[in-house]
């Protein structure tokens, strides 16, 4: 079931600061649907969607921030662009009325991969707590 594959993939995956599939994204190496990008950031469609709109908006260099809980204070500017990012890709996917931001930091979080990444999903009633 999703839970015990999610659960899987972040078994799987673990921190050691390598590439991600993200690097190949960033570098057009492999296809994404991106809907917004800037000289710090890009947000593309997740491959594996929540909710109607489901996407991941990420640093172009992760700059050694694989994981909220990694986060450093150097890294407060960025961290305050992604943020500010994921409002701009809620106005333009029409959900800035009723959205969420969500950010899975390590494995107890089910963190797949290690580049620092927001999730933004909408286009459906959420629910509370979250699973
Ligand atoms: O979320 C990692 C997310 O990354 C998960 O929702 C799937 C998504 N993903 C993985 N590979 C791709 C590609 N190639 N394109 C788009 N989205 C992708 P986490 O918070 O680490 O569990």
């Amino acid at each position: 079931n999703d839970e015990e594959a999610s659960a899987t993939a972040a078994a799987t995956n673990v921190d050691i600061g390598a590439p991600t599939i993200f690097d190949k994204i960033i570098a057009k190496e492999i296809p994404s649907s991106i809907v917004y990008e800037d000289d710090k950031v890009l947000a593309f469609r997740d491959i594996s969607p929540q909710a109607p709109i489901h996407i991941l908006v990420i640093p172009k260099s992760r700059d050694g921030l694989t994981q909220l809980g990694r986060a450093e204070q150097r890294h407060e500017e960025i961290l305050g662009h992604l943020l500010y990012a994921a409002k701009i890709v809620a106005e333009k996917e029409g959900i800035v009325d009723g959205f969420r931001v969500v950010i899975n930091s390590g494995p107890t979080a089910c963190q797949s991969v290690y580049h620092l990444h927001l999730h933004v999903l909408g286009g459906r009633q959420m629910k509370w707590p979250p699973g």
